[in-house]
């Protein structure tokens, strides 16, 4: 049972396919997996129905391109990472009732299928249209397959079919300087047939449902892009492409075309729960007793509330989606999170390096989730989280009420007859009540934030409570206080139990195991009767450890070091200087000479004096390179190029006579340049 929707008979809740090109990152656990699982993770808890549905999106042009990188065929792509997102979601506690793929033939049959019934009933437009086409790989270049200039927002990075930054609308026509993304070559136009959606048709009907129907109760960034696209004008929009991976067009003269991703992917969510429900899956999608609820990051909300809409509304038999709670981005310690940079923490590495801790990641990213703006990832705040949250307020309060009640009580729940109850245990039994609605109501309406803060406010409530009562004063005067004191505290552990399981199941079984209880339904939470008096308390265990700097410093190191990477991967070479005449170049005396002597200059660490021989006797040069040859003397003998004419001038009190040539390379490191080959001191270099 729900406190905000008494109609709905299931739920069925999907959740964004990642696209199986790279493992998932903090930046989908926050924006889409997280909240879902424990949307879907409540309801079960109120007693609903529900069908929890992920996958992996393993079409489109992001797993070409992958394959296309390390020579290997989109199937062991979308094979390997598949699997490691499949399996980090396990890990990570992501309740999947299913967890597919849209390779699999099932899927393909599905997708087909939906298109040939849309075909047949001419719910198409079928139009040859101009497609840009890379002459120098012979392909027609789709969606990721090219870039350019987005017209909206001067974007130099937006894609055939999607601008990341400003999610507005365009033709791949639209793009300025467009580019392949295979050959660097500028595309040129071709003509190619391929099916359309007709969204202008479905303009009436959207703008009612979305504008009108939904202007109360979807999230405003949801509401906001929507508008904004219906607003702007919809377009018939492409959903076939001239590719060779995917689900093939399903009629004649489709060779070599296959259905769009953006077509076939969300079919997945329809697919998968033909293959979890056989026979009895329509339930799920047709009827209209059923809530159908998708999650989302914002780069996905046209796709969900509009062009998966309209395919549904054409099929006719579909419901049509009753929230679409998108989240805005998470950040990365202040940057954007992207995997082209490797600017991210991925879940199975987060799992690797933080054994048992899946807890904590999940609390820190629903407490900072990006529900209705962007938001920021620190690995500082996540030590804090734990350290200050959920060890000092969570963790400390159920520890102190097991430690103690097995020190008093032997481990059994302490007898408390009402009547030792006084005014402090009446007020915190009235407000123990209100959790299960206070939380419920929160989860409901898509603001986990705003849940869990609720739900830590129990946890403060009986860390508060215990402080006050001191039972461990008590104990030495009033055995009836003192019993009273720990069997609330023990009633409101048993109320954590129930009430954090959405949020954080890993404690939650955790908390059943020490408090020997059953997992119990949300309901039968906003009580003070859970535990029974003389029940046998299991052996308390530490819910939280604190997590030492040294953990967070090796994080941050491991950031540094791929800032580093990617600065090093972005390092391009300088600007070349004015032109200079050959005259000008002439007056410029550059000699190769030989290193009798390197010495350190001292008091200057940065300075080497050399002796060179110059074909003309010897000279001395004083060169800044010092940190990059700490043994001097391994010089010796080296010939090297110098510009003989250069004006002698002191430095750190030691004359030089011109200037040893070095390189310096993208990383910073100095190298002396020599001869490929050994040539007599003095000659000229040209
Ligand atoms: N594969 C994920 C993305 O755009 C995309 C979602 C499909 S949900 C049907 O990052
Ligand atoms: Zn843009």
């Amino acid at each position: 049972m729900t406190y905000t929707d008494q109609k709905s008979k299931r739920y069925t809740v999907t959740s964004a396919l990642p696209y199986a090109n790279g493992p998932v990152h903090i930046g989908h656990l926050a924006g889409v997996y997280v909240p879902a699982d424990i949307y879907a993770r409540y309801l079960r808890s109120a007693g609903e129905e529900v069908l929890f549905i992920g996958g992996s999106d393993e079409h489109g042009v992001p797993i070409t391109i992958k394959a296309r990188k390390e020579g290997v065929t989109p199937q062991d792509i979308v094979d390997r990472y598949h699997t490691i997102i499949r399996d980090s979601f396990k890990e990570f506690g992501i309740s999947f009732d299913i967890y597919s793929r849209t390779s699999s033939p099932l899927h393909h049959e599905t997708a087909s299928a939906f298109f040939k019934k849309l075909y047949d009933e001419g719910k198409f437009i079928e139009k040859v249209s101009l497609q840009y086409y890379d002459e120098e790989v012979h392909q027609f270049l789709a969606d990721r397959y090219i870039t350019g200039t987005c017209p909206h927002c001067g974007n130099e990075n937006a894609y055939g079919d999607q601008c990341e930054k400003c999610d507005k609308p365009y033709e791949v026509t639209d793009l300025i300087n467009p580019k392949s993304a295979l050959s660097g070559s500028k595309p040129v136009l071709k003509e190619s047939k391929h099916w359309f959606l007709p969204l202008d048709k479905n303009e009436e009907w959207l703008r009612q449902w979305i504008l009108e129907g939904h202007k109360d109760d979807w999230k405003s960034n949801v509401y906001g892009q929507c508008k904004s696209w219906i607003d702007a004008g919809l377009q018939p929009r492409a959903v076939t492409r001239d590719l060779d991976w995917g689900v093939r067009v399903p009629v004649e003269g489709a060779e070599g075309k296959v259905l769009y991703v953006w077509f076939d992917a969300p079919i997945g969510y329809i697919s998968f729960t033909r293959q979890a429900c056989g026979d009895d899956w329509e339930k799920w999608w047709k009827d209209h007793d059923t809530k159908l609820v998708h999650f989302i990051g914002k780069d996905n909300i046209v796709f969900h509330c509009i062009i998966f809409p309209a395919m549904l509304k054409a099929e006719g038999s579909y419901i049509m989606p009753a929230n679409v709670p998108a989240n805005e981005f998470l950040n990365l310690e202040g940057n954007k999170i992207s995997t082209s940079r490797n600017w991210a923490v991925w879940l199975h590495e987060y799992l690797r390096d933080f054994p048992g801790k899946q807890d904590v990641l999940r609390y820190t990213l629903c407490s900072n989730a990006p529900e209705t703006k962007d938001n920021d990832f620190t690995w500082k705040d996540f030590q804090l989280k734990n350290n200050s949250e959920l060890v000092a307020i969570l963790g400390n309060f159920v520890n102190r009420t097991l430690v103690l009640t097995h020190k008093f009580y032997g481990g059994s729940v302490p007898a408390a007859s009402l009547d030792s109850w006084t005014e402090t245990e009446r007020e915190a039994a009235a407000d123990i009540a209100t959790y299960p609605e206070r939380i419920g109501r929160s989860i409901e309406t898509y603001r986990f934030r705003e849940a869990l803060a609720e739900l830590m406010n129990l946890a403060r409530l009986g860390n508060k409570y215990l402080t006050d009562t001191e039972p461990w004063k008590l104990v030495k005067t009033d055995a009836a206080r003192t019993a009273a004191s720990l069997n609330l505290s023990l009633q409101i552990c048993a109320n954590l139990a129930i009430l954090c399981e959405p949020f954080m199941p890993f404690t939650a079984e955790k908390m059943r195991r020490m408090l020997c209880m059953q997992q119990q339904g949300w309901h039968t939470a906003g009580s003070t009767t859970l535990m029974a008096e003389g029940t046998q308390l299991g052996t308390p265990e530490l819910l939280f450890e604190k997590i030492e700097d040294a953990a967070i410093d090796a994080q941050m190191q491991r950031l540094e070091q791929i800032k580093q990477q990617n600065e090093l991967n972005n390092w391009q070479p300088a600007a070349v200087k004015p032109l200079v005449s050959f005259d000008d170049f002439g007056k410029v005396d550059i000699r190769v000479g030989t290193v009798l002597e390197c010495t350190k200059v001292p008091k200057a660490d940065k300075l080497l004096q050399f002796k060179i021989e110059d074909g003309m006797g010897t000279r001395t040069i004083v060169s800044g390179i010092a940190k990059f040859y700490p043994d001097p003397q391994a010089l010796v003998g080296r010939q090297v190029c110098f510009i003989a004419n250069f004006a002698p001038r002191k430095l750190k009190g030691v004359e030089s006579q011109g200037m040893i040539l070095s390189a310096e390379d993208r990383d910073g490191r100095l190298v002396l340049l020599s001869p490929s080959d050994v040539v007599t001191a003095g000659c000229s270099v040209g």
